[in-house]
């Protein structure tokens, strides 16, 4: 039998979460090994060169970025298809992905989450008040106000639940982890479509093991993993000091 594929990255990071929830969906057996990419030891900087999350281990193969591993899962899993069938449809799921994974990642990760999260809990860093200040007050609303006119007056952006929904979440929920609440009076689509999509089982499961390690000392959160029933690696590429790695924006 072959070995189950390896997810390698946190559960709190939305990248990784994208590769998660699409390997729920289809129902594909995985491990991970749930560390925060500073925390990556030498051999993590030999399957990911960025030192980025997520890297995805499938026997020989290995895979980098959220996006190529997504559309990987997608072809080796394909049902229940998580991309548009129509090809137009299709390209432009994946720019609301690209959307998600850039501009969102800026805003959402490293002018929010990073200022308030990993700065404080990694780097022992106090968030810087003028770059929150732009972020609630422009480049939030910003991002809201385009997705909003993507979506239809109902449900999902392409019809059917597709990686567009899934991306968009999956920062959004960092985004709830920085305290945010999103003002469904003034983006209601786009409350109801995140509402939707956080109801998802993928989305609850994983949201459990989030929860087991949000408030948990990195050291200690494999351990808290095991303990929450997560299907945590036999081994973990974790080292002690963190090191920033040639992308990072922290
Ligand atoms: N385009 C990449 C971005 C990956 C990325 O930025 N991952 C973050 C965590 S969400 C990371 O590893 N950051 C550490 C760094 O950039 O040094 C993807 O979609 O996988």
């Amino acid at each position: 039998m072959s070995e189950p594929l390896l997810i390698i990255g946190s559960y709190l990071s939305p990248c990784v979460r994208k590769a998660l929830v699409l390997l729920e969906i289809k129902g594909v057996e995985y491990r991970i090994d749930s560390i925060v990419p500073f925390f990556g030891n030498v051999e993590f900087e030999r399957l990911s060169p960025l030192r980025q999350v997520p890297v995805l281990v499938d026997g020989e193969l290995v895979l980098n970025d959220s996006s190529v591993i997504c559309q990987y899962l997608e072809e080796r899993y394909p049902q229940p298809a998580l991309y548009p069938a129509d090809i137009a449809d299709r390209a432009r799921a994946r720019w609301i992905e690209e959307f998600a994974d850039g501009r969102m990642g800026q805003v959402v990760i490293w002018q929010l989450f990073d200022q308030l999260v990993i700065g404080r809990g990694v780097w022992g860093r106090e968030p810087d008040a003028a770059v929150l200040e732009k972020t609630y007050q422009q480049d939030l609303p910003s991002i809201f106000d385009y997705l909003e006119a993507q979506l239809p007056e109902s449900g999902w952006l392409f019809g059917e639940l597709s990686i567009a929904d899934i991306s968009v979440a999956c920062f959004m929920r960092n985004a709830q982890f920085a305290r945010y609440t999103l003002d469904a009076g003034r983006w209601p689509k786009l409350a109801a479509m995140l509402e939707r999509t956080f109801a998802l089982p993928a989305f609850q499961k994983l949201h459990r093991f989030e929860l087991a390690i949000a408030r948990t000392p990195i050291v200690q959160q494999r351990q808290a993993l095991i303990a929450a029933g997560a299907p945590v690696s036999a081994t973990s590429l974790m080292r002690e000091q963190p090191v920033r790695g040639p992308m990072s924006r922290s």
